[in-house]
């Protein structure tokens, strides 16, 4: 209850910020995206984490208006990056169920990205699977406009929904994050073999449907040794890099690139 009163006002008070992650293609060309996660810092409450906050935000109704602020500002920041001559690829967002069931969603999202400058195929919005359990026609209708204009959408922690893979096969799909419960199970002592399979069975699914396959959670030279056995595209974690506040996110890519 504390914390969905201090929500309330969190907007207002500007106590939201974004860190940002490194997305690596595996292919030797270094990064290719970059996600953006919310922050809150509360000044009675201190730090809050999104895992903390998000359903309550949810539940709320408040998740709407915060997550219309992610996206202005992660297209605002990657407008800015860009213009200082930065080059890193997309700009990942994460995305609620409910905020996909307003239905001014497409319009907010492509209001964010031609205010900001940003252009729409410079974005990708990621999505849970339970997201997509909605499957009713508003959700459709959403996703082929979102599509036509060029925007990207993954499917996020993906294995650990419970969702039919039946959308996958419908809905406009690009992207497959495999949840990272899966990779920390690859390598080294916690290694199971089940994590190898469920890893490996993710990937050649994402290559049978001609969609990109990224994996979450990266953390160790053997992880990503593997993963490019294994054919994944793309990878994210520890291993490259931290969530990062905006100046050291510019650090990080000028040495990088
Ligand atoms: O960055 P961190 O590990 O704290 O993120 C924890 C979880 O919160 C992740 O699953 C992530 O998807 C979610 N999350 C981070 N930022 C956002 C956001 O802007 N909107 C939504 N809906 N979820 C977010
Ligand atoms: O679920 P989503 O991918 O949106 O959230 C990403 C979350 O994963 C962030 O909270 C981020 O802090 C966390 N994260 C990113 N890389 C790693 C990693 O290598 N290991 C672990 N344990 N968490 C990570
Ligand atoms: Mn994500
Ligand atoms: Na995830």
């Amino acid at each position: 209850l504390e914390i969905e009163h201090a929500l309330r006002g969190a907007l207002e008070h500007e106590e939201f910020s974004l860190a940002y992650q490194p997305l690596i293609a595996l292919d030797g060309h270094g990064v290719c995206g970059i996600e953006a996660l919310l922050r809150w810092h509360h000044p009675e409450l201190g730090p809050c984490a999104p895992d903390e906050f998000i359903e309550i935000a949810e539940a709320t109704g408040d998740i709407v208006a915060i997550g219309e602020w992610v996206l202005r500002e992660a297209c605002r920041q990657a407008a800015a990056w860009y213009a200082a001559g930065l080059r890193f690829g997309r700009m990942s967002v994460n995305v609620s169920a409910v905020q996909l069931r307003d239905p001014g969603f497409t319009q907010r999202v492509l209001a964010a990205c031609s205010d900001a400058g940003w252009p729409a195929a410079g974005l990708e919005l990621e999505i849970t699977e339970s997201a997509l359990l909605l499957d009713t026609d508003a959700l459709w209708e959403c996703f082929g406009a979102l599509q036509s204009a060029g925007v990207a959408l993954a499917v996020d922690d993906f294995g650990t929904g419970f969702s039919s893979l039946s959308y996958l096969s419908r809905f406009p799909v690009g992207r497959l994050k495999i949840d990272r419960s899966f990779i920390a199970g690859l390598a080294g002592s916690d290694s199971t073999g089940r994590a190898v399979a469920v890893t490996r069975a993710i990937i050649h699914l994402g290559k049978a449907l001609r969609m990109q396959v990224l994996a979450e959670g990266v953390e160790s030279g053997e992880d990503e040794r593997l993963l490019r056995d294994y054919g994944c595209d793309e990878v994210q974690g520890y291993l490259y890099s931290r969530p990062l506040p905006p100046r050291e996110m510019v650090r990080w890519l000028q040495t990088r690139a």
